[in-house]
């Protein structure tokens, strides 16, 4: 192991899940936390700390005495404001704030796709695209970039923000053709993120190496991530689908259905 105690946010999530197991060889301790329960530490490589991301006391200890985070924790979908509010955003500062407050050096902070979500999908970006952000939950992850480059600037922390396109064991529509990463692939994002040395902050999209991509790693080629799986060999079942009308979301922008959430209450 190369680090002595790796914090994972959001362990009780679908990719929380898959970190959980793979993670646990770069650490002599894997200290795994969430909101929702958790399944029991299998040996001393792991602790278990319920926290709520909200509560800043909580986490500053939750972050007391780790190397390095992989922060995955929060709403992962379009939610009314005053939900991200509390999961996201708050949470977010408070990750920080206690990394700050206890020596943390790096974040591997999971941020989305949906940054840049009202982007069309014949548009290639790259990490210095003006981010456009598609809806609360977007401009959640947009805000939680900004605070890493800060932490960066004003306190020396190290981020990569990894800008996940579709991470689920098989893309699930036509869109997703375009925007999935394998667990194969996102766990070598996140140990490359991890281990390599200078990354100030890095944006770097998550995807594995499918044929139509819009996106351009060329600005974190310093990661030196190199995908091994591609959506391919899911496009016949993909285009046994029935077609997406030209006018779907899911056909337009490369946040797909996501741009169109909302209003919420009234
Ligand atoms: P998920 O929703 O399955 O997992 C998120 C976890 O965060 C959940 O277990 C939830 O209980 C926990 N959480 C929510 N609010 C919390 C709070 N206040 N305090 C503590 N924990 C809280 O999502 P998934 O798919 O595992 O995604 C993980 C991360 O990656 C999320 O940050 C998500 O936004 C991001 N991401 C995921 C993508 C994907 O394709 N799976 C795509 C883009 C981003
Ligand atoms: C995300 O940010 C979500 O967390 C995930 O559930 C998917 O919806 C993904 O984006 C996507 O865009 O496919």
């Amino acid at each position: 192991p190369r680090l002595n105690r790796l914090l994972l946010t959001g362990a009780a999530g679908g990719l929380g899940k898959v970190l959980r197991e793979r993670l646990r060889p770069f650490a002599r301790v894997l200290r795994v936390s969430d909101i929702a329960s958790l399944a029991p530490a299998p040996d001393a490589s792991e602790e278990v700390m319920p926290c709520d991301l909200a509560d800043k006391k909580a986490v500053d200890a939750l972050v007391a005495g780790c190397d390095a985070i992989v922060h995955l924790g929060g709403v992962s979908v379009e939610r009314p404001f005053e939900e991200v509010l509390e999961a996201n955003i708050k949470g977010i500062f408070h990750v920080y704030e206690a990394a700050r407050r206890h020596g943390v050096q790096r974040v591997v902070f999971a941020s989305s796709n949906h940054v840049i979500g009202f982007y069309r999908q014949s548009q290639t970006l790259d990490a210095h695209a003006a981010r456009r952000p598609d809806g609360y939950y977007g401009l959640s992850k947009s805000f939680g970039e900004d605070m890493a480059q800060f932490y960066w600037d004003r306190w020396g922390i190290e981020t990569v923000s990894i800008r996940i396109g579709s991470s689920f064991p098989e893309p699930a529509n036509r869109r997703m053709m375009s925007t999935w990463l394998s667990y194969r692939d996102l766990t070598q994002l996140v140990e490359k993120s991890l281990f390599t040395p200078g990354v100030k902050h890095t944006i770097v999209y998550g995807a594995s190496a499918n044929r139509d991509l819009w996106w351009d790693n060329s600005a974190a080629a310093h990661l030196g991530f190199v995908p091994q799986d591609s959506s391919e060999v899911f496009r016949a079942k993909i285009e046994a689908q029935p077609p997406v009308a030209p006018d779907d979301p899911n056909a337009i922008y490369q946040g797909g259905a996501f741009t169109a959430q909302g209003p919420f209450g009234d």
